[in-house]
């Protein structure tokens, strides 16, 4: 697209949509009118590339969530328009940063396995990979998190306030969806996927759920107004809100309601497209499409596939699960077990019961199966799908699925070897691993222009940002000084830039020149943000004990949602927020550390903070992140990794090197060993300093607002035996950091270990995950379009 064609696209669409010529238009209306300019210029590759797509074997990845973040940045760069664009905002006296940042985030995901469906779309794209995404259109995103008084609120979160310039309502390509009370349509709402570098141009179908009719004359005209509406209503609700990441999750009608209308619309939506291009023989449904389920959320897929084609299409149910069985992959994110889904049975009959009659014939083929495989009974119960008047979803995903895949190493090692062990032995040709990546463009090439410049100016060219690998060509600048002064100082130009974030998010000053110690990611017990708090806490203590204690001047930061019916989780939040105002108010340690909360931490905040940063916190228990891609992003900026050999850390140190990270604490199989004798009261008795930051909790030193958090969280960590072994880990991690603060003194030392993260990072690109998925799981091929 020319300068010109961009200038008039956009005050062509501030007239029409909004009767404003540019002098008087509205931040988000330019943000608007620019990115419908943008989307008008790109329609004819998107309609060009589904229709290419359309023609051979497809994969489609369901998921309950899509963590977008912003599209305007990331698109114009996609595109290699973002330079030109910036050039004609600015010569309107415009500035594209002030355009970029009044979009809001499209934060329709909790976290980890979100973003990772994001990361996955835009790699396929720009890959020329065939993979469509289907989802949910919710109206309220994960909700926004204030922090009052140190203690975490919430409110909806309402990312459409400026409307959705980038998605097409395709009303035409509508489903029907029944429910054995209600009937609604489901509307399809496409997002292009915009590649690098390529023509490709994928697509994110989100649903959402409308009623059959706007309302009910009659009632109207009775002056009945309420129930004249509630089934607008009703239907609406299923769309409405995204669940925050909750393991509790019993009983949920809605959620249930939410899981079923993504699949089954989502389903219809492929058969449709099937009938048209192949008729009505079902026999190689399976030979066109491929159907990945991202984590459990979206299982219900596989008795409602084998619904639609027995009861729909005339198959028969044999050969309906036959289909099935090479129709759809699953993947596992969690090893927590109380985060395992299941499903009352009598939920899923009061809303969908033939569904749950297919559930029933699906649990009775395995059953004859593991008897022909002479399982004995008591065996065959810890397979069985339905169960305590339970349906176990993960059960429903590994008997049907064609594969069944981990998202590290360890994790999918642990699953073959414990959680899934019987599984495992059963079917050991279903379990892979893959390991998880993220999207170097956001992640890197777009939230650190300065340090892609550096690398492309190292390599000579820009093939780095779609083959990462190319990273490990720096490798001989390893003891370059010019380099690595360089890329310090581009680490501060990025620090300074998020100290001028946070003053400008939070009101909160913080020292550039300090250094950046940054735990970002959801709030779980597990993920041991109380161990970190806990650790500066005795910091703290050692600092006033002899203020002359050699550390360099450190800011701590923090930023973390906690699923709001999460009690303990919130005290973390409280807890933290009480440490950094306890040093704030003591003039003996204020000028040497300093604790940070950030407030409403998403995928626009990460971008700002994983280039800033001097150490990557990844300290959960050993065994419990299944992966984490947090890690990778920090490793990607050139930030040494300070964690537990956990989830996909294990690969980074593999990577990078042990001797240019934090490797610390208990692993897997140390605690294996200790777990059955672990006692963690003994390390309070006997550790002076956990007994010290321990107290804090129950002895007036801390204000939880009366609320009894505090000694909740003591308790849980003595009391109640300490599941996640702060305490073991606790003299480690103190070990550990005190190595980080001495090595970061020879700073050219540090500047290497930085340098060497940088240059191993390659393998953790998505676009190497996704390669994988499509050799290894779904045999699709890369369908670049002409
Ligand atoms: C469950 C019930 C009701 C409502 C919501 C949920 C729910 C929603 C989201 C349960 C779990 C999730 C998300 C899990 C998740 O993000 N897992 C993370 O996945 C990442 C990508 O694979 C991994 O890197 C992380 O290690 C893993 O924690």
């Amino acid at each position: 697209m020319k300068k010109e064609d961009i200038r008039i696209g956009v005050n062509r669409y501030l007239k029409v949509k909004y009767g404003v010529t540019l002098k008087d238009a509205k931040e988000y209306e330019i943000f608007n009118a620019l990115s419908l300019t943008v989307l008008e210029d790109i329609i004819e590759d998107w309609n060009n590339t589904s229709c290419t797509y359309n023609e051979g074997r497809c994969a489609n990845y369901f998921s309950a969530e899509y963590l977008m973040g912003r599209a305007l940045g990331n698109n114009l760069m996609n595109l290699g328009l973002y330079d030109e664009v910036k050039e004609v905002l600015s010569e309107l006296n415009i500035d594209i940063n002030k355009i970029e940042e009044i979009e809001e985030d499209a934060g329709l995901g909790n976290g980890g396995l979100g973003r990772l469906a994001a990361c996955f779309m835009e790699s396929s794209a720009t890959i020329d990979m065939p993979l469509n995404g289907y989802g949910i259109r919710y109206n309220n995103g994960l909700f926004n998190q204030n922090v009052e008084e140190g203690f975490q609120t919430e409110c909806e979160d309402n990312w459409l306030k400026y409307g959705d310039p980038w998605s097409i309502r395709k009303e035409a390509e509508a489903q029907i969806i029944e429910f054995a009370d209600m009937t609604v349509k489901a509307i399809p709402y496409d997002t292009p996927i915009i590649g690098y570098g390529t023509k490709n141009i994928n697509t994110l179908r989100l649903w959402k759920c409308e009623p059959m009719k706007e309302f009910d004359f009659i009632l109207f005209n009775n002056q009945k107004y309420d129930k004249s509406v509630s089934l607008k209503n009703r239907a609406e609700d299923i769309s409405r809100v995204l669940y925050p990441n909750d393991s509790n999750n019993e009983g949920k009608l809605l959620r249930l309601r939410q899981q079923y209308f993504l699949v089954s619309a989502s389903l219809k939506d492929i058969i449709r497209k099937h009938k048209a291009k192949v008729g009505t023989d079902f026999q190689n449904i399976s030979e066109n499409n491929f159907v990945q389920l991202n984590d459990t959320h979206p299982t219900l897929a596989i008795p409602e596939f084998i619904r639609l084609l027995v009861d729909e299409e005339g198959v028969s149910f044999k050969d309906a699960l036959e289909s099935a069985k090479s129709f759809f992959g699953y993947t596992n994110h969690t090893i927590l077990a109380e985060a395992l889904e299941k499903w009352n049975v009598n939920l899923i009959k009061k809303l969908f019961p033939r569904v749950l009659e297919i559930i029933k014939d699906i649990d009775k083929e395995l059953i004859k199966e593991l008897k022909k495989k002479h399982y004995i009974r008591e065996k065959i119960k810890e397979f069985r799908i339905i169960a305590d008047r339970q349906v176990r979803m993960a059960n429903l995903a590994i008997f049907v699925s064609k594969a069944v895949n981990g998202v590290a190493k360890l994790h999918t090692d642990i699953l073959k070897d414990k959680e899934l062990n019987n599984w495992y032995k059963l079917y050991p040709e279903k379990f892979q691993n893959k390991t998880n990546g993220i999207t170097p463009r956001r992640w890197l090439r777009l939230c650190n222009t300065e340090l892609s410049a550096f690398i492309t100016d190292l390599l000579g060219n820009e093939d780095w940002v779609k083959h990462l690998e190319l990273l490990k060509g720096l490798k001989k600048f390893e003891n370059d000084d010019v380099v690595l002064e360089k890329l310090m100082q581009i680490k501060h130009e990025k620090k300074v830039q998020l100290a001028d974030y946070i003053k400008q998010e939070e009101g909160i000053e913080i020292d550039p020149n300090s250094f950046f110690d940054i735990q970002i990611k959801r709030l779980h017990e597990y993920k041991r943000q109380l161990l970190n708090a806990l650790y500066i806490l005795d910091l703290y203590y050692r600092i006033k004990e002899d203020p002359t204690l050699d550390i360099p001047k450190t800011t701590f930061i923090f930023g973390a949602k906690a699923f709001p019916g999460y009690r303990r989780a919130k005290a973390i939040v409280k807890f933290i927020t009480q440490i950094a105002d306890l040093i704030d108010n003591d003039k003996d340690v204020a000028g040497k550390i300093k604790v940070v909360f950030v407030h409403n931490y998403r995928v626009s905040y990460a971008q700002k903070l994983f280039p800033g940063s001097d150490l990557s916190k990844q300290i959960s228990t050993a065994g419990k992140e299944a992966s984490g891609t947090g890690n990778m992003k920090f490793m990607l900026n050139a930030t040494p990794t300070f964690g537990t050999l956990d989830g996909a850390n294990v690969e980074i140190v593999q990577e990078s090197g042990e001797e240019n990270n934090f490797i610390f604490g208990l692993k897997v199989e140390d605690i294996e060993k200790i777990k059955d004798t672990y006692d963690s009261k003994k390390y309070y008795e006997e550790n002076p300093s956990i007994k010290r930051v321990l107290d804090t909790l129950i002895d007036g030193t801390f204000d939880d607002g009366e609320s009894g958090d505090f000694e909740d969280l003591y308790n849980s960590l003595l009391e109640e035996g300490d599941q996640y072994y702060l305490l073991a880990d606790f003299d480690l991690f103190k070990q550990e950091e005190e190595k980080v603060f001495a090595t970061y003194k020879d700073k050219r030392n540090w500047a290497k270990k930085c340098f060497a993260n940088l240059y191993n990072a390659g393998t953790f690109s998505s676009d190497r995950t996704i390669q994988q998925y499509c050799d290894e799981i779904w045999n699709i091929k890369k369908t670049p379009i002409k």
